[in-house]
């Protein structure tokens, strides 16, 4: 199991494109042949971690359970794609250490608070502001940017389609694919 199926765990603000990115990525390297597994809140969430808020306690949950998961759909055979905010670095960090070296792939799906509350695909910022939606990411809790991500993906200058090139040619120059 030497780099052979990798998490690629994605981070970023709602809103940023993580999801939307995920489901292209997944749709192209399926494609080309390649088997794959995206976990999100859909799946997630609503299932397994339906006990779950998002309060700081919660989410560091939220992310252990996910990571744990991700392990095994990777042992799996699968390339695991995981679109969560995970907002604490710490948590993040977890992730990693739990996955033989060069099995985490951390994408930072960057794009400004400012874009994404522009963006608002659920109204969610505008029920964080009126404060409707409390210790929403961003608003009034806490995202905290990746140090050393493998790679950031930076969503306000680049089209999905280019964010998906991105990471895929990170794939191929390092052999995941
Ligand atoms: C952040 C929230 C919140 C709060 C509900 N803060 O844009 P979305 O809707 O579809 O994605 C967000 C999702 C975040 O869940 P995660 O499991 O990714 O979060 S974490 O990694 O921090 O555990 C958003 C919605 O759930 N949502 N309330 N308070 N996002």
């Amino acid at each position: 199991n030497d780099h052979q199926s990798p998490v690629l765990w994605f981070t970023g603000l709602s809103g940023s494109g993580k999801s939307t990115i995920t489901v292209a990525l997944e749709k192209a390297l399926y494609e080309k042949g390649i088997r794959t597994y995206r976990l999100d809140g859909d799946n997630i969430r609503h299932g397994l971690n339906n006990n779950l808020g998002f309060s700081p306690e919660d989410r560091k949950e939220n992310i252990r359970r996910i990571g744990e998961v991700s392990k095994l759909m990777s042992d799996a055979g699968l390339i695991t794609l995981t679109a969560f905010i995970s907002p604490y670095r710490e948590d993040r960090d977890n992730v990693r250490q739990l996955l033989a070296k060069g099995d985490f792939i951390e994408v930072y799906i960057k794009c400004s608070l400012e874009s994404c509350e522009a963006r608002d695909p659920k109204g969610l910022y505008q029920k964080a502001r009126s404060g409707e939606i409390k210790q929403f990411t961003g608003i009034d809790a806490p995202y905290e940017e990746p140090l050393h991500p493998e790679l950031v993906v930076n969503t306000e200058q680049n089209s999905i389609e280019e964010s998906v090139d991105i990471i895929l040619a990170y794939l191929r120059t390092n052999q995941y694919i």
